[in-house]
């Protein structure tokens, strides 16, 4: 250890220096770390031994909660039988039985699916195969990628050009050329506490129209947004905005992607966004949910029409140029399974549905609590935006951040909003406890 490294260990006096934390502040966590060590259902265990209700399904990934054995045993079995195979010029069973599940879960016309390691794979693998579309159909002009202001689309070079997440791109050179993006929707001016999709936005989807005009829609590829923006603080899409866009898209002979990395697998009460909102994009990207955060996977859904034109290659060529050593990895395969096997068993793709009234209600109650400056919902997402001390944006919702922690409640925060986004198996008491705690620490926080 050199003179300047923080002399951090655990409550088990493990050393903390040698793995280089994710989207932390190292440091800061190190000198006081907050340890999860075990889970299960609606809660985590802290290493004091503490029980920390999970308001955020882990990152928006464990929506059928912690601890299902029957995941783990799946994967054990599978680990068993066949650890890995090789997926290029290769098959094995368990992945083309799981594409077929998630087709039948998935909305009609979505037939092929494409595995991936992560939501940032299952992103640059859907820009890739918009722009691989376009040249398969000898529309090769057709190179530009459109994203949005404030959008998240994972850590690739490809999800961070066309993100819209000033620090996730500042940093990291010059990105992919070709991208423009969309202004972001979120406008508190007429949009503040909104209950559901917000009145005012939908002409925001014009903005695409203003890009037609201005490179010409022969050299546009595609358009990817996130249904309900997710990480920049949970944007929910102005009521017609979403199908304004389709239309755009459709007029100029643009690939709508919905990136439905967090809004899949039930999280809006409904299998996906794309059910919820009854917009059909072309092609939509998945991870998290799909195996319950159990086994890193990410995967990609296309429709007929886009596959298709792939498959006209020569005979025996390679349709897509394109694939990782993890893609269809048995034992995220063995989880995915098990996954939807309990999500269908307890109908937790529309759980959403039945338990959303009662979260939205109980969300807005926080209306009048201290700092909220506003409250927005959807499913069973809610983003809370607090007031901002003078020249500290974004501390006061880190210290709550850390006293919820300390009073057993799991929050996200980003910026100066909160996060809540739980597992879908929660009762109705579980969101008292979030919108009591939330309250409590709201008052307490300076
Ligand atoms: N797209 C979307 C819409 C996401 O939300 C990704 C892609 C990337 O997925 P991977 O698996 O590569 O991380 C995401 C990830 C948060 C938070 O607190 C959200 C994500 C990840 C970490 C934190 O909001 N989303």
């Amino acid at each position: 250890m050199t003179a300047t490294a923080p002399a951090s260990t655990t409550r088990s006096n493990q050393s903390l220096d040698a793995y280089w934390m994710p989207f932390t502040a190292n440091r800061q966590f190190k000198e006081n770390p907050r340890m999860l060590v075990s889970a299960k259902g609606m809660h985590y265990r802290s290493d004091d031994n503490r029980s920390i209700l999970d308001g955020t399904a882990g990152l928006w990934c464990c929506n059928a909660g912690h601890g299902h054995k029957k995941i783990t045993d799946a994967v054990a079995r599978q680990l068993d039988e066949l650890d890995f195979a090789p997926s290029f010029q290769m098959g094995h069973p368990i992945a083309f039985e799981f594409a077929e599940r998630l087709k039948a879960v998935a909305p009609e016309g979505f037939n092929h699916v494409f595995f991936t390691g992560s939501g940032s794979e299952s992103v640059d693998t859907a820009l890739k195969m918009a722009l691989a579309y376009h040249r398969a159909r000898g529309d090769s002009s057709r190179t530009r990628l459109i994203g949005r202001e404030r959008g998240y689309h994972g850590v690739g070079f490809g999800g961070i050009s066309v993100g819209g997440i000033v620090n996730n791109r500042r940093h990291f050179g010059s990105l992919l050329t070709g991208v423009d993006h969309l202004r972001h929707t979120h406008d508190l001016s007429r949009n503040a506490f909104s209950k559901g999709q917000p009145d005012f936005g939908a002409d925001l989807a014009d903005d695409l129209e203003a890009m037609v005009a201005l490179h010409g829609a022969e050299t546009i590829a595609a358009v990817i947004v996130e249904p309900v923006a997710g990480s920049t603080g949970v944007l929910v899409p102005p009521k017609g905005y979403l199908e304004r866009l389709r239309a755009l898209c459709d007029q100029h002979g643009i690939l709508l992607i919905f990136d439905e990395v967090i809004t899949g697998f039930g999280r809006l009460g409904t299998p996906f966004a794309a059910d919820f909102f009854g917009v059909k994009p072309d092609l939509f990207t998945t991870a998290k949910g799909l195996t319950n955060g159990v086994v890193p996977m990410g995967a990609v859904f296309a429709r007929d029409h886009i596959h298709d034109a792939f498959m006209q290659a020569p005979d025996g060529a390679i349709e897509l140029f394109h694939g990782y050593t993890y893609s269809g990895h048995p034992a995220a395969c063995a989880a995915g399974i098990a996954t939807l096997d309990i999500y269908e068993s307890r109908k937790l793709l529309t759980r959403g549905a039945e338990l959303a009234g009662i979260w939205e209600d109980k969300m807005h109650a926080l209306r009048d609590a201290r700092h909220v400056k506003d409250i927005r919902n959807l499913g069973l997402i809610a983003g809370i935006e607090l007031a901002s001390r003078e020249g500290a944006v974004g501390k006061r919702a880190y210290e709550a951040f850390v006293k919820c922690f300390e009073a057993g409640v799991l929050i996200r925060v980003t910026g100066e909003i909160i996060a809540l986004s739980p597992p879908l198996i929660l009762e109705e008491e579980h969101i008292d406890e979030m919108v009591d705690t939330l309250r409590k620490v709201l008052s307490e926080v300076a």
